[in-house]
């Protein structure tokens, strides 16, 4: 197989001193940090649709780089694109990688050519994988993209869509099985509405629900041992995403008793739903539904999804620190779901926006560790904490104390004020800055 990344060397760690741009300065794939390598507490992965699909197009403009890799007919500009894929993890020393069905394969006149051309190229890619000891982080169904879908998948108002998503599941999750994936995504493509004046909304999430049942039922039955993930986003395509957030979410999976999916957090549509997104993984993780991360950023001043890299240090530590409290990755990891901008089009510009984002991960993991150690931030929430671990907080918590007790405990007490701290946000602030900035 003939290089195509042939100007660009294999990436190695030089240290927070170096100067080549071709170079990690944080991320040491190997080097044992809290008991194993870095490689496995991050987990990187690349993003099959952004690394070797999109061309840079916008609504204004048509594509500014080619992704055929110099492949001439469909089923070749495919196959080599697997081939760039497969250069690139190794160059950068990515574990993993994630799909939609049609990012790895052409689309045919019907249901089965497309799906005959997606068996081939399961076992194309099937075989580099086994070359190469990458593996599949999870795939997913592109049911967005197709004018079938202009009014949703599995909430379009028409049975006959939601039958061809059914199907179109079914065949990805059959390919993602089969290739090992430790996850399967469910992002909610134009699961949304635009007005109630045409919007039956009720049975639209009935059916959502109908379809996730149906579809992660069948790949537990052909063998998917996997994490199913929901992954939250609070507008575009539509005007009214239904996955909003990880709490609406969250509310979805237990009204309809969806108990085993778990969610993928992606930052940028948290910022999109007015949170953090060190937020959002929180309410995945105390709600017992961390899994996976879509890695990247907005633009604060853009209201859209950018899906650029991140390089955002504050934002990857805190993301980190939440990826820590959670216990760290089992079937998830940290897929980056981001682009170049459209005038950055040649192949240096791909490696370089790969670099600058594990790097900032690299570093905020470092510093999360780092602070987990100097311990300061984690005993302030304690201490803060702490009138819960004795006297009237506990008869709260165990359930010993009534309202009649709290009024008389209040009543003999008298005012409270002087039990209140203070919040310590600008100390803290500069806890973390005193850490980040002394690695
Ligand atoms: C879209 C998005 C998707 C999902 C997978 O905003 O994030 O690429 O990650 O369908
Ligand atoms: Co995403």
């Amino acid at each position: 197989m003939s290089e195509i990344f042939a100007s660009i060397p294999k990436i190695k760690y030089e240290g927070k001193n170096s100067r080549n741009p071709f170079a990690f300065r944080f991320y040491n794939p190997d080097e044992i940090i809290d008991g194993k390598p870095m490689r496995e507490h991050l987990k990187f992965a690349m993003s099959y649709w952004h690394t070797l699909c999109a061309e840079g197009t916008d609504m204004f403009g048509r594509a500014t780089s080619d992704k055929s890799f110099g492949g001439k007919d469909p089923l070749d500009i495919y196959k080599k694109k697997a081939d760039a894929g497969f250069e690139l993890m190794d160059k950068l020393s990515i574990d993993y990688f994630c799909f939609h069905d049609r990012d790895i394969a052409p689309e045919g006149a019907t249901l089965s050519e497309t799906n005959a051309y997606l068996d081939e190229m399961a076992d194309y890619i099937a075989s580099l994988m086994k070359k190469t000891g990458k593996k599949l982080l999870w795939g997913t169904a592109n049911c967005f993209n197709h004018p079938r879908y202009m009014h949703g998948a599995g909430t379009s108002p028409y049975a006959d869509v939601f039958a061809y998503a059914a199907a179109q599941i079914k065949k990805a999750i059959e390919v993602t099985v089969k290739l090992g994936g430790s996850g399967y995504v469910y992002w909610g493509g134009r699961e949304g509405y635009e007005t109630l004046l045409n919007t039956d909304m009720g049975l639209e999430l009935d059916n959502m629900a109908r379809l996730l049942r149906m579809t992660s039922e069948y790949g537990r039955k052909i063998g998917f041992k996997g994490d199913f993930y929901i992954e939250p986003k609070p507008k575009e395509p539509t005007k009214h995403q239904y996955d909003f957030d990880a709490a609406t979410v969250i509310g979805f999976l237990t009204k309809y008793k969806l108990d085993e999916f778990k969610l993928n957090i992606e930052a940028n549509h948290a910022t999109l739903a007015g949170h953090t997104f060190a937020h959002e993984l929180a309410v995945a993780r105390i709600n017992g539904r961390f899994g996976s991360i879509d890695a990247n950023r907005g633009d604060m001043l853009l209201g859209w999804d950018t899906d650029q890299f991140p390089t955002d240090v504050y934002d990857t530590t805190l993301a980190m620190i939440e990826v820590l409290r959670a216990g760290g990755f089992t079937n998830g990891g940290l897929n980056f779901d981001a682009k170049t901008r459209r005038g950055s089009f040649t192949p240096e510009d791909i490696f370089h926006a790969y670099i600058s984002g594990m790097d900032a991960f690299a570093l905020g993991f470092r510093v999360a560790l780092a602070l987990r150690e100097d311990g300061t931030i984690d005993k302030f929430i304690a201490d803060r904490y702490s009138s819960w671990k004795s006297g009237i907080g506990v008869d709260i918590i165990s359930g010993k104390a009534t309202i009649e007790d709290l009024e008389a405990y209040v009543l003999s007490k008298g005012e409270v004020l002087d039990s209140v701290g203070s919040g310590r946000q600008e100390y803290l602030e500069n806890v973390l800055n005193s850490v980040l900035f002394n690695l």
